[in-house]
């Protein structure tokens, strides 16, 4: 994860909303709002089909069970899940009004306003995993159910186009799918205002991938090969696919399991799996466990847990605790979101923040300072990566195959100098300049003839990179 106090992304933009502040008026007020976005950590929205286990792995990101999973409970409105005391909410409606509600057990929360008339839900409580990342679910998408699926469409899509009160404002997505992603689902992600590069994949649900625990081979291991063939044929969409159990990495990051349950589970152990599920499967045969109990352990550990847990609760609840959460692959999960998802959403973020001053500058009496102040900003070379976010951004969508999309993404995921210029890492320097000469050169030459604004833009962010590239400096 970023450290923002010595990064230089945050301190070229905190400069420059100093100097906003310096023009007084509401200006200081204005400077103010944008450096909260600033200084509050990276937004990652996790989005999928219906039950597919979103709300459970949000619990175990945050590491309490506060995002409602049980059966009956499906997500029915968006719900950002932030650092704060006290523990409280406010529901934000449609208009952008704000209406602070009660929150019950540190769960169950009453809403104030009909669900269609609720952008989202604001929601703090103390946590340390949230002072990392803030996390927002959202309902299910789903052709099923219309009403759920525009909530999390009008916050994530039309909020950006339209209006900036409903919109929650993400700076980077999880997408959790459980077999391969469907059309409708792949053509949502796209209209999404980000890049491969913040959009992580989760195939969720690995505990019972293929066929399932009985099965002739291990379902986590099947979903990581599965993963892996899915990154591939998803490339153009998320930057790579984890396989996760959200159920077994939930029991063992929220304290839910205890040493009697490692004591029950431990009693199966004698039992050949059939015969273990066949405990559960008859309610009214009396087997080892009475039904309460055998009912709370496949609720915690699931069918997979259940049967190859059994060996490993006889040396207690740590031990259970530690192989369900190695097994559960959150570790994985974890690295990409702090590697990949938060180096880019935090680029994303700061591309918000020059969009906010952008609006300004179209709104203010004081839009010439305002505009000269961000383009100095986008000019200065801590933030040329934000500049060549944008491009990429905008190639995306008007002409992703151009050779320049490719050019920009190679900036964009390199390293290092060498990687800059698609290089390895290890390349000489002479190597590099002459490299970088060489591509300077090409942009210089495509110029002269380009399909697009978006292209003659990302060719100036292009010439800007090599040029210095070009001279060794
Ligand atoms: N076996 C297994 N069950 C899971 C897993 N993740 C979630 N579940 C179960 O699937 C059901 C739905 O999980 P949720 O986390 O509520 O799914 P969701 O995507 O938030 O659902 P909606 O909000 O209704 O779209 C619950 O009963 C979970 O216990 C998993 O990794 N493995
Ligand atoms: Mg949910």
């Amino acid at each position: 994860m970023t450290a923002p106090h010595g990064d230089p992304v945050h301190a070229a933009l905190d400069n420059g909303l100093h100097q906003l502040a310096a023009l007084g008026g509401d200006l200081v007020e204005q400077a103010n709002a944008i450096g909260t976005i600033l200084w509050s950590p990276p937004r990652v929205v996790v989005v999928g089909r219906l039950k597919a286990g979103k709300s459970t792995l949000v619990n175990a990101l945050i590491g309490a069970p506060v995002a409602e999973t049980a059966a009956l409970e499906a997500t029915n409105v968006v719900t950002v899940y932030q650092d704060g005391s006290p523990s409280r909410a406010e529901v934000v409606g449609a208009d952008g009004q704000r209406h602070p509600v009660t929150v019950h057990r540190d769960r169950t929360i009453g809403l104030p306003l009909e669900t269609p008339d609720i952008a989202y839900v604001d929601r703090w409580m103390p946590s340390a995993a949230l002072r990392r990342l803030t996390l927002i679910d959202t309902p299910g998408l789903s052709t099923l159910t219309v009403a759920n699926d525009s909530a999390t469409r009008r916050v994530m899509i039309d909020g950006f186009e339209q209006t900036r009160t409903a919109s929650v404002d993400a700076d980077a997505a999880v997408f959790l799918f459980d077999a391969a992603p469907r059309l409708d689902e792949t053509e949502f992600l796209a209209r999404l205002p980000f890049t491969p590069l913040n959009m992580l994949g989760v195939l969720s649900r690995a505990d019972s991938f293929g066929e399932g625990a009985l099965g002739r081979r291990d379902p986590l291991d099947h979903a990581a090969e599965h993963a892996t063939r899915l990154a591939t044929q998803l490339s153009g969409t998320v930057h790579s696919v984890v396989p996760i159990s959200g159920l077994m990495a939930q029991t063992s990051h929220t304290g839910m399991l205890t040493e009697q349950h490692a004591a029950a589970l431990a009693r199966l152990q004698p039992m050949s799996p059939l015969d273990v599920l066949r405990t559960f499967d008859d309610d009214a045969a009396d087997g080892p466990l009475p039904p309460a109990v055998r009912e709370q352990l496949l609720g915690l550990l699931g069918e997979y847990g259940v049967l190859n847990g059994r060996r490993i609760a006889t040396g207690g609840a740590a031990a259970l605790n530690e192989w369900l959460s190695a097994r559960s692959g959150i570790g994985a999960l974890h690295r990409a979101l702090d590697a990949s998802t938060a180096r880019f959403a935090v680029l994303h973020r700061a591309h918000r923040i020059l969009a906010r001053l952008d609006q300004l500058a179209f709104t203010h009496p004081a839009r010439d300072h305002i505009r000269s102040l961000t383009a100095q900003l986008r000019g200065s070379p801590a933030l040329h990566l934000v500049t060549v976010l944008e491009d990429y951004q905008r190639m995306l969508r008007t002409d992703p195959q151009a050779p320049v999309t490719e050019d920009l993404h190679t900036i964009l995921t390199a390293t290092t100098r060498a990687g800059q210029v698609g290089l390895p890492d290890d390349a000489p320097g002479h190597a590099v300049t002459a490299e970088a000469q060489r591509r300077l050169v090409m942009a210089q030459q495509r110029t002269l003839a380009t399909r697009s604004a978006a292209e003659d833009a990302a060719l100036v962010t292009l010439i800007r990179t090599y040029t210095p590239l070009s001279t060794g400096r």
